[in-house]
């Protein structure tokens, strides 16, 4: 693979993979504020990053089932109505590192910041759909039937040289609810290279890997994407399963995340001074389920208190169940008394009561994903 034309990247970023590029904010920076900094936005890669330089001659093609094929510039996709949607973007190897401590899973190494919040702007999926006569949606479907397919224009190894490829249902893909964007527009600004310019997917509330980048085709198919990462890859398996007995096709592709949680203001086995210390971090769950608390403890799980969270730039707390973006997430923040050497741990609780499991051994799986287990950060009480 030729990474000759790769974008300049922000020095501070935590690089884990060079080519393909792979890299995620220092925990600080992450929650130092509730958008994320286009600069500092984790990135995360199978291959290089495309060269598109000359937009007026882009278009997205839709078809398949759709029919057609459609051709769709990017004026035609400015032209429908425009939407902004505040979404955290979660990769599925998120907190991989740590599940690899526990005994040894395949994949990059992420620490707990291979996700970032931004506010995408872009027509709806649904609109465009619709404009290639594909009619809106608006009940619950069943995910088997039939699927949209993304197609990007990069190349992936994985893929054996192709492009990479998801998809996710008709029912959501149609749904104007879901709101799942072609967005062409980061915080405001023309979508960097490293996010998909000049246009992708968010398909918010579900792992990253569905949100495709630099976005060549929207193909109408039967069935699920057969694709790697659908089929060979962000499939949850139980710990039972290794590599000599895998059987991947007796799971289905992950798409929403659960519920998660990681404090971002301490690193494990640092030394602090006796007395307060700032627990601060992020939380979140996916399929637009909300986050209903989040519980520190300043024992290793002994005790708990509750954080205070809040959702806008302007630290506005947020009472009771009021959340106000519901594919966003929530920062968090408490203050904890420490004066011996002890175990800080955060777990979140989200709209449906869904709790994050207590031990990392439990959700253990081969390819590392979805790690969501407790946080745990252990501090050193120094004088
Ligand atoms: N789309 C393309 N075309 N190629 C990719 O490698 N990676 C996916 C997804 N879309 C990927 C892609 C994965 S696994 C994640 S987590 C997100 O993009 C990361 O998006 P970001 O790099 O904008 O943070
Ligand atoms: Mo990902």
């Amino acid at each position: 693979s030729d990474y000759s034309g790769e974008p300049p990247r922000h020095p501070s970023l935590r690089i884990n993979a060079k080519e393909p590029f792979n890299a995620e904010p220092a925990r600080r920076d992450l929650v130092a504020s509730y958008i994320t900094p286009v600069d500092l936005f984790f990135k995360r890669n199978h291959g290089p990053i495309p060269v598109l330089d000359d937009i007026r001659s882009y278009y997205v093609t839709i078809g398949g089932l759709a029919g057609g094929p459609r051709r769709l510039s990017l004026d035609d996709i400015r032209r429908l109505p425009k939407y902004n949607v505040t979404a955290t973007l979660q990769c599925a190897g998120n907190r991989r590192t740590e599940m690899s401590k526990s005994r040894k899973v395949r994949g990059v190494g992420w620490d707990v910041c291979a996700l970032g919040n931004a506010t995408w702007g872009g027509a709806k999926l649904s609109d465009a759909l619709q404009l290639v006569g594909v009619p809106y949606h608006t009940e619950i479907t069943p995910s088997g039937g039939k699927h949209v397919e993304f197609v990007s224009v990069d190349q992936c190894p994985e893929e054996k040289g192709g492009p990479y490829k998801a998809s996710i249902p008709l029912g959501q893909a149609t749904n104007p609810a879901a709101d799942i964007l072609l967005a062409y527009e980061m915080n405001g600004e023309v979508l960097k290279r490293d996010h998909g310019y000049p246009l992708r997917a968010i398909v918010p509330g579900v792992i990253g890997a569905r949100s495709v980048k630099w976005l060549d085709r929207i193909d109408i198919i039967e069935e699920e994407s057969q694709g790697f990462f659908m089929q060979k890859d962000y499939k949850m398996f139980p710990p039972s399963v290794d590599w000599d007995n895998i059987v991947w096709s007796t799971r289905k592709p992950q798409m929403d995340y659960p519920v998660q949680s990681a404090i971002c203001s301490l690193e494990d086995m640092s030394a602090v001074k006796p007395g307060q210390v700032t627990v601060a971090g992020y939380a979140l769950s996916g399929g637009g389920r909300g986050i209903e608390r989040v519980d520190i403890s300043p024992d290793g799980g002994k005790s708990w208190l509750e954080a205070h969270r809040y959702q806008k730039k302007g630290v506005q707390y947020v009472a009771g169940n009021v959340t106000s973006d519901k594919w966003a997430w929530v920062l968090f923040k408490a203050i904890v008394d420490v004066n011996s050497d002890t175990e800080i741990v955060a777990k979140a609780v989200d709209s449906s009561a869904n709790v994050q499991p207590e031990s990392v051994e439990s959700i253990w799986n081969l390819r590392g994903i979805l790690n969501t287990c407790w946080h745990r950060i252990r501090l050193l009480a120094t004088p």
